[in-house]
């Protein structure tokens, strides 16, 4: 059984060790809100994937503290459940807020993976031992250093570059990129800064061989990316536009992608990220992991899913030493020429450097019954 005796919320503040701008705009740092939950003696640990601004999806870091505190975390603490399935399904009566909800049911996946001395991975059903990850490298000032950064990271072996683009910044770099390296693995993400009046300018990107276009239109739309589906030959990722396992059904079922970037947090968690990664293979659409600048604590988690088998692109999950000068947790994680050991041992597999963490942490807060 799956026992909840208390939790505790932490805020770290991170400085990111690049600018990584994207359409949204520059981001140096990272505000990191982390939930430990304890039982039985064991602690699960999960990080939240929302930003203090709602740039990304609607939630944000304080509306996040607060649902934990006043809403979701008093439906759990105190309280046994059967499996996190079930710890889920307490928590599946709220809307939307799938971030903050996540937050809990990956903390508890972790508690039940030490619980029962298994991998996280292994838990949701995956085999891999290793899994195959590539960059998002941010909006660079000028085509040169576009193609700079790339060659770094293609030397250091990434299997998949993914360029950020956003209006007046997505042929250039893709064609100069193209051009310096003509046989990488390359995509871009536009987070959502099209709109269907842009069909012609992004239609100039099939020239240059893209895996896919990764979310150029709305966050919230499916009915205009079928529509620039009809009008492109390269394919369509969908990563903000997908919340839940039917919004992947329907985007599927309407041609608004081909290919879906499942990140753990926004859709609310490991359960309906499996059912997300299920929904893909049953229309034979190739998964892959996205990121969100997670510290090490999202990143392993991220890793554990990326073992399922229908994960057959690379994911975001680079190295943790790309991000941070030194991470949140003890257990390093890196990827060598490409390809990312999963952590082993029971749950996530790492461990909360709690040392730092009281340094860096902004605020800390513990949670009873
Ligand atoms: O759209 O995939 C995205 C980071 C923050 C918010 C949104 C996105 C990203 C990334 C970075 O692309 C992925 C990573 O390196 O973690
Ligand atoms: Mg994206």
């Amino acid at each position: 059984m799956l026992r909840i005796d208390a939790a505790e919320i932490v805020v770290a503040r991170l400085p990111l060790r690049f600018r990584f701008e994207t359409s949204f705009g520059v981001q140096t740092e990272k505000r990191i809100p982390l939930l430990v939950l304890h039982g039985d003696g064991l602690q699960g640990v999960a990080e939240g994937a929302m930003e203090p601004a709602p740039m990304f999806r609607e939630e944000t870091v304080a509306g996040a503290l607060s649902l934990l505190r006043d809403v979701f975390l008093p439906r759990v603490l105190g309280r046994t459940f059967a499996n996190p399935e079930a710890l889920e399904a307490a928590l599946g009566t709220f809307r939307g807020n799938r971030m903050a909800r996540a937050m809990v049911e990956m903390a508890a996946w972790d508690l039940w993976g030490r619980r029962l001395g298994v991998p996280l991975g292994t838990l949701l059903g995956g085999t891999k031992t290793e899994v195959e990850v590539g960059v998002s490298l941010g909006i660079q000032p000028d085509e040169a250093a576009t193609v700079e950064t790339v060659r770094r990271h293609v030397e250091q072996g990434y299997r998949r570059i993914k360029l950020k683009i956003k209006p007046g910044w997505d042929v250039q770099p893709v064609r100069a990129v193209r051009e310096a390296f003509p046989d990488i693995r390359l995509t871009v993400d536009a987070n959502s800064a099209y709109t269907l009046a842009d069909a012609s300018r992004l239609r100039a990107l099939d020239a240059y061989n893209l895996t896919y276009i990764e979310q150029p239109l709305a966050w919230d739309d499916l009915v205009d990316h079928a529509e620039l589906g009809r009008r492109l030959q390269t394919p369509l990722c969908l990563d903000e536009s997908i919340a839940t396992a039917a919004d992947a059904r329907k985007g599927l079922a309407l041609g608004a992608a081909q290919v879906i970037n499942i990140k753990v947090a926004r859709v609310g968690g490991h359960a309906e990220a499996r059912r997300v990664h299920d929904v893909a293979a049953s229309f034979g659409a190739p998964v892959w992991c996205g990121g969100m600048l997670e510290s090490g604590v999202g990143r392993a988690h991220n890793i554990h899913l990326s073992t399922l088998p229908n994960f057959r692109l690379p994911g975001d999950t680079s190295s943790a030493s790309r991000y941070w000068d030194r991470d949140l947790i003890r257990e390093p994680l890196e990827a060598v020429d490409g390809v990312m050991p999963v952590p082993a041992g029971a749950g996530t597999g790492v461990t909360l450097d709690r040392e730092y963490l009281a340094e860096v942490a902004e605020t800390h807060e513990e949670l009873r019954p």
